[in-house]
């Protein structure tokens, strides 16, 4: 069994009432999926886009889940999420109605967590750990609610998180929770 965080994000509301919503019709997707539990969510962040396309702002949140899948079998399993939420492949870094990305991936969750994770490339696919998490505040905000020791290179989220410029994370607000009640592990 191992562990993931994932990355989830959205800026456009698609069929339902808002990106915030995407996230949470997300989240049920995930743990509808026979091999994925979701385990634990971040609280819900507003934050102003990130690359320079000029968007609108995204709902961004973090989860932890429980998966017997291999890496590259869960990013499959994200997509499909993200097809089911309306997903179309668009601009790079543009609008998007669900975005959910492998950001880490601990194979042994038996072990402390830094000293298992990830590492590598499957295929032209996927890049472990997610190559700009650690720079990112509407990545690390979101990890730091659930994982705040979780390793990543060398070093635990917390200490990314506080090492960020000030600007990366000055106009993230928290504005609610996703609304997921925790498995027991
Ligand atoms: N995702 C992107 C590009 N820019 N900006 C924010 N604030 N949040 C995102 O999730 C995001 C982004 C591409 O995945
Ligand atoms: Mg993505
Ligand atoms: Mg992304």
């Amino acid at each position: 069994m191992g562990r993931a965080i994932l990355g989830l994000g959205s800026n456009l509301p698609g069929d339902l009432a808002t990106p915030a919503d995407q996230l949470r019709r997300a989240v049920a997707a995930l743990h509808a999926l026979p091999d994925v539990t979701v385990c634990a969510t971040s609280r819900l962040f507003r934050t102003p886009p990130w690359g320079g396309v000029d968007q609108a702002e995204f709902a961004n949140a973090a989860v932890d889940v429980a998966t017997t899948l291999p890496p590259l079998d869960l990013l499959h399993a994200c997509q499909n999420v993200e097809r089911a939420g309306g997903r179309v492949r668009e601009v790079r870094w543009g609008p998007r109605t669900v975005d959910v990305d492998v950001l880490a991936f601990f194979p042994d969750a038996t072990n402390p967590r830094a000293e298992t994770l990830s590492q590598g490339r499957w295929g032209d696919e996927l890049v472990l750990p997610h190559p700009y998490a650690h720079r990112r505040g509407f990545v690390l905000l979101p990890w730091a609610d659930i994982g705040p020791e979780d390793g990543l290179r060398g070093r635990p989220v917390r200490e990314w998180l506080a090492g960020l410029p000030p600007a990366e994370t000055r106009a993230i607000e928290p504005v609610g929770q996703l609304g997921w009640r925790p498995c027991s592990e």
